[in-house]
């Protein structure tokens, strides 16, 4: 593999809540990585996902939907778009076809006022018709004259492929970023925390998931078991108790769904235990959620 063929670069993914960002990054790479629900701030943190071929390494970053912050959380997640905005080499800008929500404008007008390549991602291609689809196309060539536009689903893999070879066709001449075998820049234990609140996020409704945190206390590898503590940060004790449910039912049954999930993505038996602790103020406390890793 001679270096002068080489292609390298920083793909960032960035769009509202819910546009798809998760799951088109997972389909690109071609295994689930970020975790993907129906709700919306799903994703809190940037998250990389490495895509390596022979001549080429894929840096992908996938980022919170962009909002206006109303808590010092929203700020941190901001952060973590403004930085992806900032070392792009080729921005993917997520659209949901199927929702008529005009996108972020501030943040519109940063992405117009740059200067590296820009793809409108055109997503849930399949839940739209032609006619909508065109409309659309013809909304964004004018809006954006000089970005490319690429309709997709990236829940049925339509022209991913597609777009996957559009990306390549763009990245820059450049050695590989991080080492060929690397997935991520995340640890297993990043994703094994991330996996448990995906299953908040799917088993608890309302504000519980979002007034929650988890974080892995101590994460052992044994030779045959994964020993996994994690500690579930709560507002109050009234989503405590809610959390824990009838004779512990409703914790349980997360923490069995959490458990099989990190079984199968870390291959190995898995033994989780979970705590769930109150702390009134951890989405506003800066220095909580600096321990937490929202502010670096
Ligand atoms: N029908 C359809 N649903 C999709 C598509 N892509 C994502 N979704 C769904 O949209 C929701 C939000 O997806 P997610 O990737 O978490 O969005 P994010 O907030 O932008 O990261 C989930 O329920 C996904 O299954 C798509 O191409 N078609
Ligand atoms: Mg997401």
């Amino acid at each position: 593999m001679s270096d002068l063929k080489h292609r390298a670069g920083f793909v960032n993914i960035i769009g509202l809540p819910n546009a798809g960002k998760s799951t088109l990054m997972n389909a690109l790479i071609g295994q689930k990585l970020s975790i993907v629900t129906a709700k919306a701030q799903t994703t809190r943190h940037r998250i990389m996902g490495i895509l390596n071929g022979d001549d080429y390494q894929i840096v992908y970053s996938d980022t919170p939907g962009v909002l206006d912050p109303k808590y010092k959380l929203h700020e941190g997640m901001m952060k973590a778009v403004g930085s992806a905005l900032s070392d792009a080499d080729l921005i993917l800008m997520v659209i949901d076809s199927s929702d008529r929500t005009p996108f972020h404008a501030s943040t519109l007008e940063k992405i117009k006022k740059m200067d590296v390549p820009i793809f409108i991602v055109l997503n849930k291609l399949d839940l739209i018709g032609n006619e909508s689809a065109d409309a659309l196309f013809q909304f964004w060539s004018q809006e954006m004259p000089g970005a490319k536009i690429y309709p997709v689903s990236a829940l049925t893999n339509l022209y991913t492929k597609e777009l996957l070879a559009k990306i390549i066709e763009c990245l820059p001449p450049s050695p590989p970023f991080f080492p060929k075998d690397e997935l991520s820049d995340r640890t297993l234990r990043f994703f094994c925390s991330e996996i448990l609140r995906e299953k908040l996020l799917k088993y608890y409704n309302k504000e519980i998931p979002y007034s929650c945190e988890v974080q892995i206390e101590s994460f052992k590898e044994e030779d045959h078991v994964t020993k996994i503590r994690a500690i579930i940060l709560t507002e109050r004790e009234s989503q405590k108790a809610i959390i824990i449910g009838h004779q512990g039912s409703a914790i349980k049954r997360m923490a069995t769904s959490a458990r099989k999930e990190m079984e199968a993505f870390l291959d190995k038996k898995v033994f989780l235990e979970t705590f769930i602790k109150v702390d009134p103020d951890w989405r506003n406390n800066v220095n909580r959620l600096k321990t937490l890793g929202y502010w670096e």
